[in-house]
């Protein structure tokens, strides 16, 4: 690789080398600062430049003796013959490892039991700074063991879906791992969702068992679950038993013969439970995620690709050794709290924190407070959160230690330079690489980061793709486009942990992900790629918007909108936003005869929030007497983007509209507002 810009060696401090970075920022692009691995990391760590470009050689010359390999990093009950069998074209599917048994609740329990029984597998920290709790690998193993035992009781067995909206209490943990014990397929729902979205998740997987808590509690506030599950239930008929955590002790109601208190269930049950033997291709979760179109979509993954994917990415990007304590920020809602809060960590025997608050709670030093309280060394978290916490200024930073960091992580949108910049000299001291993980809920795990011991880092870019993945930036006709240059980014093979189909319909699996470029994996992402081979992320390239790095289908934001009895017609888009990356903004046609009014623009939030949850508020509506519209009435998404984002230079061609001033009125409009 070319090392370019060295004038930031000239600096030897690492924190005046990053400041002089940040001023240098502002006035060029930023590929042309490099950030080479820290001598000292480099001396210590898993993979080296060199290992990485082996390791990478042979995983895409030679990808069944590579991941048969690396697959006997967990324990297997019959061993494998056959490592994959993959189709991108025609009768889609993909397996790996397809006649291995396994459990995945045993690869993260049992097998550390011997070693590491006594080590703390989960710290948990409270939503209050004044409770945390350690828990042992041991004591673990028998809090799942009782579930396990207490659903089989209920009569819950292997196949059945498991729907779980839970706040961050390690019972969130617990339940995901009974479930993969007994083989269950669990569905979680993150608690900030409302009770028709956790209705429509649990319909659409036909979930007989629902596990929740009797109110969450996040910044000091209660978040009312069994209030909104009771309301699902109304019209979810499929599940015949909930289990209650008790966290608050808040006034709820129980249903006789369908509700019962976890606690109750797990003190009667047996501590000691035989792990069920699932095939490697049994599924092992679903997790309902955005697309551009219709409602969200089971993403199924499956049990042991998926384990070895995760576990080894975990290893690896975070450099993780024996003895780290790792702290991923994310909830276990999203896939990166499936992925790198629970199964990777858990299956290499780390200690990984859970934490239930939220960063700016009692105050904006919490993060760092927690970092010091548990002696974090390494920590993953998402743009949105550095950006937030980067508009309080270094103080709050500044009063903390931070000394045990060793590495930070990002994830969930593309991070800008400003704030990549922060997080390296403010939070890590300019002593700490940062991994800029990309991924997705379908990948599993990390598909592009640097491995922090290989890849010299560049603020923006995500870099390079991890053993066994093979980018390809493609032009919108599908044509490879080679060295460096602009596209869009498929991936041309398969990889251990990629989602397996659409939980119910497969045809829509390979609609989504197969149909746009035939034969190659479709990420609906953006992507550019320099003259040094690194990735930049550019963002969606279809409907879906990212707002605070969760993701949100824009015609989801639509039919909660049309739903209310004086909305007409509306369109939704994203547009620049300095803390959420995107923010939502819609354009609003009402009904004949209804007022444009603040109550109305108020009531109209209110509303998507109740429909959706408050991640789906609009930060903007226009009222819009038209929308701008093709003469076969599609609208003109293109065009809003740019009025949303206060680009009126660039509107491109409007002459193919059924009505040009549409245009102009929104344009007008806008303009006024800002
Ligand atoms: C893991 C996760 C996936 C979408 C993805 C992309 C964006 C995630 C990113 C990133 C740039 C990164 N994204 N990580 N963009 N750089 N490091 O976030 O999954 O919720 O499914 O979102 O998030 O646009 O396509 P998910």
């Amino acid at each position: 690789m070319r090392r370019r810009a060295d004038r930031g060696a000239a600096l030897a401090d690492p924190r005046e080398r990053a400041r002089a970075a940040i001023r240098e920022a502002s006035v060029t692009t930023t590929d042309n600062t490099l950030f080479p691995v820290p001598a000292d990391f480099a001396k210590s760590a898993l993979i080296n430049d060199d290992t990485y470009q082996k390791w990478y050689d042979r995983s895409i010359t030679d990808p069944e003796g590579f991941w048969g390999e690396h697959a006997k990093r967990i324990d297997w009950i019959r061993p494998f013959t056959k490592v994959k069998d993959v189709s991108f074209t025609g009768d889609v599917h993909i397996k790996w490892f397809e006649d291995g048994t396994l459990n995945v609740a045993a690869n993260c329990l049992d097998r550390h039991l011997d070693e590491r029984g006594d080590q703390t597998a989960i710290i948990w920290e409270g939503d209050s700074p004044d409770e945390s709790e350690h828990i042992t690998y041991r004591d673990l193993h028998e809090r799942v063991c009782r579930l396990a035992n207490a659903m089989e009781g209920l009569g819950i067995k292997k196949g059945d879906r498991v729907t779980i909206y839970l706040p961050m209490i390690p019972e969130a943990a617990v339940a995901m791992l009974a479930c993969a014990r007994i083989g269950a397929i669990h569905s979680i729902v993150f608690g900030g969702f409302s009770p028709d979205s956790l209705a429509g998740r649990i319909q659409d997987c036909d979930s007989n068992v629902l596990i929740t808590a009797d109110e969450g509690l996040r910044g000091g506030r209660k978040v009312p679950l069994k209030v909104n599950a009771d309301k699902a239930l109304e019209t979810s008929w499929s599940v015949k038993h909930v289990i209650v955590v008790k966290r608050t002790g808040g006034d709820i109601h129980m249903v006789s013969g369908r509700d019962y208190w976890y606690h109750d269930l797990v003190a009667k049950a047996s501590p000691e439970h035989k792990p069920a033997e699932q095939n490697a291709e049994d599924p092992l979760f679903i997790l309902y995620t955005s697309g551009s179109t219709g409602k969200p979509k089971g993403v199924l993954h499956t049990t042991g690709g998926y384990l070895v994917y995760a576990a080894m990415t975990h290893q690896y990007v975070f450099d993780y050794h024996e003895g780290d304590v790792y702290w991923c920020t994310a909830d276990v809602g999203w896939v990166t709290g499936h992925s790198y809060i629970v199964y990777g960590p858990l299956a290499n025997g780390a200690t990984t924190l859970m934490f239930e608050g939220i960063p700016n709670y009692p105050d904006s030093s919490r993060f760092w407070q927690v970092v010091d309280k548990h002696k974090v060394n390494i920590f993953y978290t998402a743009p949105t959160a550095i950006r937030a916490l980067m508009r309080e200024g270094e103080g709050p930073v500044k009063k903390t230690s931070r000394q045990s960091l060793r590495l930070l992580g990002s994830v969930g949108e593309p991070i800008n330079p400003e704030a990549w910049l922060w997080y390296h000299s403010v939070v890590g001291d300019g002593r700490c690489p940062i991994v800029d993980t990309w991924w997705q809920t379908e990948t599993g795990g990390i598909l592009i980061s640097p491995l922090p011991g290989a890849t010299a880092l560049k603020p923006g870019s995500a870099t390079k793709p991890f053993f066994g993945v093979k980018p390809m930036i493609v032009d919108a006709a599908g044509g490879e486009l080679t060295g460096a240059t602009e596209g869009n980014l498929c991936i041309t093979d398969a990889w251990p942990g990629m989602m397996r189909t659409v939980y119910g319909d497969h045809e829509r699996f390979v609609q989504t992900y197969f149909s746009t470029y035939r034969g190659y994996y479709f990420t609906g992402d953006g992507c550019r790629r320099d003259e040094d081979g690194y990735y930049w992320i550019t963002g969606r390239v279809d409907d879906v918007i990212n707002v605070s790095g969760h993701r949100m289908g824009t015609a989801e934001v639509e039919s909660a909108l049309v739903a209310h009895p004086k909305v007409a017609e509306a369109a939704v888009v994203g547009y620049p936003h300095d803390i959420k990356g995107q923010g939502i903004y819609a354009y609003v046609t009402l009904v004949n005869g209804v007022h444009p009014s603040e109550d109305l623009r108020k009531e109209l939030v209110g509303w998507v929030r109740k429909e959706i949850g408050p991640i789906a508020s609009p930060d903007l509506i226009q009222w819009a007497p038209g929308l701008p519209k093709t003469r076969s009435g599609k609208i003109m998404r293109r065009i809003l983007r740019k009025i949303a984002a206060n680009e009126y230079d660039a509107l491109g061609d409007i002459s193919t509209l059924a009505d040009p001033t549409v245009v102009e009125d929104l344009v007008d409009n806008r303009m006024n507002r800002v």
